[in-house]
């Protein structure tokens, strides 16, 4: 197998470890668990080539609460420039970048990356967020003030000037280029934002009934057919709280992990993928385990080894 790959494709990692985004979640702890967990090794033994390009940097400390609330945003903004920047740096590099947050506000920087890259490509960006929240909240719709359920408004145009000035330009993404699946809790007003700006935000009813490989089958058709930059963000606790206990807001009732290795499976086979994030790894709150991190390497794995381009061109979605 190992002779046809395609030796010029590669990824980078980019550990992001903070949790600026929801002060004190424990997320902070993730990149250094993923690579405890040995997946650099792994993924080298089965000749997959991931560069580690090491952490960003950013503020240590908060910047205090502003208006509406809102926690901490200038030292959030730093972090999502210093992910934005190692992300870039991959993409210019012609890597596809891997970003192991830290919380989910960092997706802010990693889609602020995709976004320009695509651009300049000519490509219309589309993003898969996986996650039991849709973050997209605003600093007027939030209950918590936390940025870390504010990166996707945010990517839309919508939020706090400093989050809008992550990137080089705003919006970077169009609302109906955004699917989100697994999603079960959502905040009133973040609700109306979803309905007002028409994104499709598969909520936990809808995957059971329909199923997750075929929503998310449908939404790589849509990709394709747009040929555009995927961008896949997949938070920890899209999962069910049984696969993964160490996150910071763990809500019941998610997806399980075979449901979900078979749907990255699947956007890895499309071949589409140009920029990952696993993000709200917070092994640090699993009494005594490492649940979360298995989790975690197994769906990083799922992807990586059924990506198509470590073996040919892109070929035409699969759909199940
Ligand atoms: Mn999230």
């Amino acid at each position: 197998m190992t002779a046809f790959m395609n030796a010029r494709h590669w990824y980078g990692l980019v550990g992001a470890p903070t949790d600026i985004g929801n002060f004190g979640c424990g997320a902070a702890s993730g990149p250094a668990a993923l690579r405890a967990g040995g997946f650099l090794d792994r993924m080298r033994h089965q000749g997959i080539v991931v560069r580690d390009m090491g952490d960003a940097e950013g503020p240590a400390e908060g910047t205090g609460i502003g208006e509406h609330g809102i926690r901490h945003v200038e030292a959030t903004a730093a972090w999502c420039r210093a992910v934005r920047d190692g992300c870039g740096q991959v993409l210019a590099d012609g890597g596809t970048p891997l970003m192991v947050g830290g919380d989910h506000s960092l997706a802010l920087g990693s889609v602020a990356a995709a976004s320009a890259h695509a651009r300049k490509l000519g490509k219309p960006l589309h993003v898969f967020w996986f996650d039991a929240h849709p973050d997209f909240n605003t600093p007027d719709t939030s209950p918590s003030g936390n940025t870390h359920g504010m990166p996707m408004a945010a990517a839309c145009g919508m939020g706090h000037p400093e989050m809008l000035d992550v990137g080089a330009f705003t919006p970077l993404l169009h609302p109906h280029d955004l699917t989100q699946f697994g999603i079960r809790d959502v905040d009133h007003g973040e609700r109306a934002h979803l309905l007002r700006h028409g994104v499709r935000f598969h909520e936990m009813p809808e995957v059971r009934r329909a199923g997750l490989v075929s929503l998310v089958a449908e939404a790589l058709e849509r990709a394709e057919r747009a040929g555009a930059h995927l961008h896949v963000s997949f938070d920890m606790d899209a999962l069910d709280p049984e696969h993964a206990p160490g996150v910071g807001t763990p809500v019941p009732g998610g997806l399980t992990l075979d449901e979900s290795v078979a749907a990255l499976r699947l956007v890895g086979e499309s071949g589409l993928t140009g920029s990952f994030d696993l993000v709200e790894l917070a092994a640090v709150r699993e009494a005594g385990g490492s649940r979360t991190v298995q989790s975690a390497l197994e769906l990083l794995q799922a992807f990586l080894r059924a990506d198509r381009r470590l073996f040919v061109e892109p070929l035409a979605v699969r759909v199940a």
